[in-house]
Formats: C-alpha cells, sequence, structure tokens
C-alpha cells in the first residue's frame, strides 16, 4: 500500500471509531447486533468488501440486513465472487478488523493482511462492490457508512442497489461475476420466464385444478420480501396470490410475524387467522432467505400445520428425482440421467424427514448449521439441494450438468417433437434457472413450490402428508459464555464442557425415539436446544431437562 492509501484509510477510519467496551463477532452469516453500535462495523466490512474485490479481481456484495431478527437489530452479510457467503478463510481477518481498537492498529492489520494475502494494488482492476439493504430505519446510514469503508481503498467504486431482499443482492453479483445482465429488472425476468417455461411444461392431465387449493397467502414479514413479491406477482399475472404484511403496510417488521416465528413458534403470524382455515399460506423472513408454509386449522387457538424447510426440501427431492428418472429411461443419455443427486440438512432436520428421504434411496449429508456448510457440501454433486430446516435453502446445478441439459433443450427447441426425457431435460434446466443459484431465496422458492404443487396436481395437505413430523422443540438459554460450549460431528455431540454430552445422553435415552442436541447459537448470545421424541410432551419435557444441564453445567 502507497502513502496516498495509508493516509485515506487513517482519515477516513478516525471517522468510525469503535465504541468503547464493544466486541463484535462474525457469526453463522456475517455480523448482526444492536443498529446503534454497528456503524465502525459496516465501515470496515466496506474495506474488507473492497480488498476481497481486489484480492479476487471480482465484484463483491455486502448486505446490510438482521434478517429476521428484531426491528432495532441490524447487521451486514458478505456475497463472494459466486454470489455464496464469504470465503471461511476470511473470517478471522473480519472479526480482527472489525475490533481493531485504534486507527492506527486497523491500518496495521490491514497493512500485514494485504501483504500476507498478496492483495494487488496496482489499479489494474479497481474494486468493485455492490450495496443492498432491507426495509429497516438504520439502512440508509449503514449503508453509507460501508460506501464510505469501500472507497476508503483508492480506486474502489460502491455501486448502491438500493434496497433489496438478501438472495437478489447475491443473485446481482453472481450474475455481474458471470458476465450477464443483473439488474433487478433481469431479477424478475429470469423468474417470471424460467417459472412460466415450468407451467407450460406442466402435464396436460394435471393441468386440471380444483380451484378450492388454488389460493397462496404469503405473510412477508412485514420486510422486503412482501414488496418485492407483489411486484413478482403483477409481472407473473397466472398465479392467485395474496401477500399481507409487506413493508408498504402497517406493522413492525419480524414483530409476530415472519418465516422464524412461524416455525419456531407453531403459530400463524398477525393478520392470519381461522378466515384462512384450509387455505394454503406461507411466510417470508425479514429479508426473504427463508421460506415456510403453513395451513390454519379450523378450530381458533389450535398449533399451525407448519410445513417447514425440511418439508420444502423433500417436495423438491421427489420432483427432481422424479426427472432424473425420465431422463433415465431414454437409453442413450443413461449415464446422464444417473446425475449424481445429493441431498444435504443439518441436525436441526426433522427426524422423519431425514428417514423419509433416505427410504427414497437418496443419499442424505449432515453439516453443521449455517447455510456457508450446506451450500459448499450441496455444490459437490450433480444436483444438490439444501435446506435447513427453518426454510432457507436452494438447489444447486453444477455447470456441466446444465451444458448436458442445455444440449438437450436445444434440440427440443429446434424442432423435435418433445419426449418425455426431453421434457424432463426442460423442467431441470428451468428449475436451474428458476431457483437461485447463489443463495437461498424465498421469492423463488415459493414460485417453484407453487409449480411443483400444480405439476403434481397435490394440495398442501397431500404434501403436508409425505411423511409425519416427529414433535420437537427448540429453546434457547442464556449462559454466561457460550462460546465454552464446543461441539463436533455437525453440531450432535457436545466435546466441551466435559461431562455435559454424557448428561444428555442419560436424559435422551428415557425417551421412545428421543434425539437431543445442543450448541452455540452464531447469531445471539444464547446456546440453542433441539429436543425430539415420539410425542409433544415429551419432546418438550426432554428439551426443558437438557436445557437445566446446559444451565447447570454453564450458568
Ligand atoms: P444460529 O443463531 O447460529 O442458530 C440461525 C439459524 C441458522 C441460520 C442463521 C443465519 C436456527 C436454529 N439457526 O443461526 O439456521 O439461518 O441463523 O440467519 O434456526
Ligand atoms: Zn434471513
Amino acid at each position: 500500500m502507497n502513502e496516498e492509501q495509508k493516509s485515506l484509510l487513517l482519515e477516513s477510519s478516525s471517522r468510525f471509531l469503535l465504541s468503547q467496551g464493544v466486541k463484535v463477532s462474525y457469526g453463522t452469516a456475517g455480523f448482526r447486533e444492536d443498529a446503534s453500535i454497528l456503524s465502525s462495523t459496516v465501515y470496515r466490512v466496506g474495506i474488507l468488501a473492497a480488498l476481497r474485490s481486489l484480492k479476487t479481481q471480482s465484484v463483491i456484495g455486502v448486505m446490510i440486513t438482521a434478517s429476521h431478527n428484531k426491528f432495532s437489530d441490524n447487521g451486514v452479510k458478505i456475497a463472494d465472487p459466486n454470489g455464496g457467503m464469504l470465503s471461511q478463510h476470511w473470517e478471522p481477518f473480519a472479526d480482527k478488523l472489525a475490533n481493531a481498537p485504534s486507527p492506527q492498529q486497523l491500518l496495521q492489520l490491514i497493512n500485514e493482511f494485504v501483504e500476507k494475502e498478496r492483495i494487488p494494488f496496482d489499479g489494474v482492476r479497481p474494486a468493485e462492490i455492490l450495496l443492498g439493504r432491507d426495509t429497516r430505519p438504520s439502512g440508509e446510514a449503514l449503508l453509507e457508512a460501508a460506501r464510505q469503508g469501500v472507497t476508503s481503498i483508492v480506486g474502489a467504486v460502491a455501486s448502491d442497489m438500493g434496497i433489496l431482499t438478501t438472495p437478489q443482492l447475491h443473485w446481482m453479483v453472481r450474475a455481474r461475476n458471470k458476465g450477464i445482465k443483473a439488474s433487478e429488472q433481469d431479477y424478475f425476468e429470469q423468474l417470471t420466464s424460467s417459472f412460466r417455461c415450468l407451467m407450460d411444461l406442466i402435464p396436460t392431465e394435471r393441468k386440471v385444478f380444483d380451484g378450492v387449493n388454488d389460493k397462496l397467502v404469503v405473510d412477508g414479514a412485514n420486510g422486503v420480501g412482501g414488496a418485492k413479491l407483489r411486484i413478482l406477482h403483477n409481472l407473473l399475472n397466472v398465479l392467485d396470490m395474496e401477500v399481507r404484511n409487506s413493508s408498504e403496510d402497517e406493522g413492525v417488521l419480524n414483530d409476530g410475524v415472519g418465516a422464524d416465528y412461524v416455525q419456531k413458534e407453531k403459530v400463524a403470524p398477525r393478520g392470519f387467522g381461522s378466515k384462512d382455515a384450509g387455505t394454503r399460506c406461507a411466510s417470508l423472513d425479514g429479508d426473504a432467505d427463508r421460506l415456510v408454509y403453513f395451513s390454519v386449522p379450523p378450530e381458533s387457538n389450535a398449533q399451525i400445520d407448519l410445513v417447514d424447510g425440511d418439508k420444502i426440501l423433500s417436495l423438491f427431492a421427489v420432483f427432481i428425482r422424479e426427472q432424473l428418472s425420465l431422463l433415465n429411461e431414454k437409453e442413450d443419455i443413461k449415464n446422464c440421467g444417473k446425475a449424481r443427486l445429493g441431498i444435504v440438512q443439518t441436525a436441526y432436520a426433522n427426524g422423519a424427514s431425514t428417514n423419509y428421504l433416505k427410504n427414497l434411496d437418496l443419499e442424505v449429508n449432515l453439516t453443521p448449521t449455517g447455510v456457508k456448510y450446506l451450500h459448499e457440501k450441496a455444490a459437490e454433486f450433480d444436483i444438490g439441494i439444501y435446506f435447513e430446516a427453518n426454510g432457507h435453502g436452494t438447489i444447486l446445478f453444477s455447470e456441466s450438468f446444465i451444458e448436458w441439459l442445455e444440449v438437450r433443450s436445444n434440440m427440443l427447441s429446434s424442432g423435435s417433437k418433445g419426449s418425455e426425457a426431453e421434457k424432463a431435460a426442460l423442467r431441470l434446466l428451468a428449475v436451474s434457472k428458476l431457483i437461485n443459484q447463489a443463495v437461498g431465496d424465498a421469492l423463488s422458492g415459493v414460485l417453484l413450490v407453487e409449480v411443483i404443487l400444480k405439476h403434481m396436481g397435490w394440495s398442501i395437505h397431500r404434501w403436508n402428508e409425505l411423511y409425519i413430523d416427529l414433535p420437537s422443540r427448540q429453546l434457547k438459554v442464556k449462559v454466561a459464555d457460550r462460546t465454552s460450549v464446543v461441539t463436533a460431528n455437525a453440531e450432535t455431540v457436545v466435546v466441551s464442557p466435559p461431562g455435559l454430552q454424557e448428561a444428555i445422553n442419560a436424559e435422551t435415552a428415557k425417551y421412545n425415539q428421543g434425539r437431543c442436541f445442543v450448541r452455540p447459537s452464531g447469531t445471539e448470545d444464547v446456546v440453542r436446544v433441539y429436543a425430539e421424541a415420539s410425542t409433544q410432551e415429551a419432546a418438550d419435557t426432554l428439551a426443558n431437562g437438557v436445557a437445566k444441564l446446559v444451565d447447570q453445567f454453564l450458568g
């Protein structure tokens, strides 16, 4: 770094001093805190993004959001060149950068890192960053802090992409780096055209819908996803869809609404009630990277029927498997029909879903919590489907499999009459365009679920009956230091503090079909407890019993 660069960093960082006593950490998906203490963190993430852009010689994204967290929080996520999360290799640097106590120490840290990573400062390709934010009022000032961080690297350019869902920004970063059109309009265009293609490919005999189950009502968590879904709905003009709880309506972001609330509490969000009994409903989270479905029972106060991420994954798996077996029927393309299909879940996946998928003869893998782990694993397959139970997930297609599909589908569109195998190839290709290849995306997820249900001729109830969830309970325990819980084997086993896992085992053994694990949250200052058992009462008692153990060992 030359002297001009050093003095620019010193000068700008003196405007974003770290508040006394503040320690932030790069959690499961970036930094997340009360918005009032975040400006120095976001400024520094701006610097990091610019360095990452120089290192990779690609466009990088910075998204200001705290997802499903409360309104007064905010946070920042970084999109790497392929649209995925920041490489884990850079996370320790992100932590150190965010906590550097003074401008001088910040400069020293950057200098050392630049040398170690051999980040080119030759000005050949200046850093380029796309900035986006959700609808939180603190977003505007934080986006400005990010911009100032980016522009404290000489020559770096920051483009404000405006208010977006997190997956839209990730999609744009990926598209820009692939050299394809990357505006919001292009995003909507890709989603609508691939959705229409899938609708056109629904077998004629299944095109008769019963009308009763056709309507979809979506809860937008009072956030950005609701507003964007309304745009998408208007563009499509074929779905019977109503969007409630959008950022354009009254109501507080994530307050008694949204996918996180619906999935964890198993209750209907605000604005939904017995009037919606039997209707197919869905809920997005605050930045629209999570999606769950549900239906409201006729009796008020009863729990909703939740159709969570595991069941969305199962629906996708059934559909993809059907297309692959259609491809397989044709002798000359057998090898590609045997494309490797892999499923990726976390320990939070309901045990009944894992059994169901294994019974379909699918390869199921477990990774630790956090999209970065699931995504990485799913990318090992020709088609990798990953989902967290909370509704974050997507389907990844390998480049080589997409190329092969393109060859098949070109043959079809150039006039040959479509065989079942060729239609299956076209469907898979359309899915690869509809479903976000960068991160889980509730908007593309809704469209894919809707078209698959129509393809199958299934109601939400039929879909929900794929398997019956084992009763489960999730709890949070406040402890003095959550980092003293260390886990292994995709977070299913506690290795520290000693003795805790043995105590959990002894407790779990008392329950029929009991399963329980604990892990420190990466986004909140808590230890999470997850328990499953054959009845709800048993799952509740097991979770409470283990929460007490956590308290005893760490309280
Ligand atoms: P933590 O707080 O690490 O459990 C939560 C979710 C993750 C993921 C991240 C990022 C659960 C149990 N955990 O992480 O799945 O979505 O937030 O938003 O839902
Ligand atoms: Zn989210």
